[in-house]
């Protein structure tokens, strides 16, 4: 069995992919461990950036989400009892878009399968990958459907197999990684709750940093720093909004709508890079080459930008024999993963420096807050970088 391109996992780099792959006439498989009932109910992200959702639409795989996704134009700080409203739209022209992961995957699933007749098969075991550095690389894995080994043979492989993959770990040692822990957990949560808030919510506590994160008009996402590490069991229904609203409190806002938590789990705050995302035949995309803490709400908005610049690669080489793409498709990707780590490990120093216990974190953090709200220059920069800057391509 031959196929162009196999693509491992289904996750939104891959099923991106996917459908670009599909739309220009390439062939491809994609092989993923999940069931298609597990992927299309994992929530996750939800934060798209504008060029993201364009980039989107422009291959016909935003219907959907146009119609379904919540605009965002305001976040709001608070610390010290009061609140600061941030208007980013205001500032740039550009906002948001709230879109639950879990809607986008199921949205993608059915436009690479069902509409644009790709395969997906679900539920493999034991991927495997061979012969990455020849020009004829081969995939094989356990199939749910026979329980045997089964050999794909293929052109490229596409590792978008996310942070618990296996297409990252057959890179060589020349590949550089780049690690970063920043010490500290989220306990991410789910609430059975509507939003408490019109928009996001950044908590800046000397307990420790919330975030407040609509994702429906039923489901609230939030966070709560914790100790990396911490046991999901140590946090009751009680201590959890307790926390939350002392955390979230502000004076003139009234206590937080408390609901049944339905997803509680730590996350170790801490992002990785792989250098270079290429190697052989295989190309890493999205949470497979990086890893980016959930901090400013960018993982998902990187996994689309590889996809975008990986599936039009490839179609440009397999179409036409354009190298180009493939060529410069690592350091174009770096370039706005490093921009993005950057951003993201300077509001972890916003988030966790009151908490942190020192003095001297404690009063660069509010030097930070205080110049976003008298700044005109810091508050346009980091407008900017929230939002995300389109491509310049
Ligand atoms: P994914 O989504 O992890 O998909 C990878 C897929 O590969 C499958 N898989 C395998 N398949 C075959 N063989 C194997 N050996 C396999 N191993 C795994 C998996 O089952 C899965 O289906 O990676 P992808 O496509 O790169 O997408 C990345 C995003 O999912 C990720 O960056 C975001 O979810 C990160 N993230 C957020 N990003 C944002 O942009 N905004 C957010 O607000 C945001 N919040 C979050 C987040 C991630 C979170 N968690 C739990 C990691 C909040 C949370 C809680």
């Amino acid at each position: 069995e031959h196929f162009p391109v196999v693509i491992v996992g289904a996750g939104p780099a891959g099923l991106t992919i996917g459908a670009i792959l599909r739309a220009a006439g390439v062939d491809c498989l994609v092989l993923e461990t999940e069931t298609r009932e597990f992927i299309e109910q994992r929530p996750r992200a939800g934060v798209l950036e504008e060029w993201a959702v364009r980039g989107l639409r422009q291959r016909g795989l935003a219907d959907n989400l146009t119609e379904r996704a919540q605009l965002h134009t305001e976040c709001e700080f608070r610390f010290g009892g009061e609140r600061f409203r941030f208007s980013y739209a205001e500032l740039t022209g550009q906002h948001h878009f709230v879109y639950p992961q879990q809607f986008l995957v199921t949205d993608l699933v059915r436009e690479y399968a069902d509409v644009r007749g790709g395969e997906i098969r679900f539920g493999v075991r034991d991927v495997r990958l061979l012969d990455l550095d020849t020009s004829v690389p081969s995939v094989s894995y356990i199939s749910a459907r026979t329980g045997q080994r089964e050999v794909v043979r293929c052109d490229f492989v596409a590792g978008c197999d996310g942070a618990r993959g296996v297409t990252r770990t057959v890179l060589p040692p020349t590949a550089e990684i780049s690690r970063h822990d920043y010490g500290v957990g989220w306990l991410a949560l789910l609430a059975e709750a509507p939003p408490s808030n019109d928009c996001v919510v950044f908590g800046i506590h000397p307990n420790g940093f919330a975030g407040h994160m609509a994702r429906s008009p039923e489901v609230t996402r939030y966070y709560l720093e914790c100790p990396p590490g911490d046991d999901p069991e140590n946090w009751s229904h009680e201590r959890v909004w307790s926390e939350l609203q002392q955390r979230l409190g502000a004076a003139d806002r009234p206590s937080l709508t408390e609901g049944r938590l339905i997803e509680k789990r730590v996350l170790d705050m801490h992002n990785y890079i792989v250098e270079p995302m290429v190697f052989g035949r295989l190309f890493l995309a999205g949470d497979a080459a990086h890893l980016t803490a959930p901090i400013a709400a960018k993982g998902m908005n990187l996994a689309l930008h590889d996809a975008y610049l990986l599936g039009d690669a490839l179609v440009a080489y397999l179409t036409k024999g354009e190298e180009s793409g493939l060529d410069a498709y690592s350091q174009t990707c770096l370039r706005r993963v490093w921009d993005y780590q950057e951003f993201s490990e300077w509001l972890s120093g916003v988030y966790h420096g009151t908490s942190s216990g020192d003095p001297y974190r404690a009063g660069t953090t509010f030097a930070r807050l205080r110049r976003l709200f008298t700044s005109p220059a810091a508050a346009a920069a980091f407008a900017e970088q929230y939002l995300g800057t389109a491509p310049a391509y």
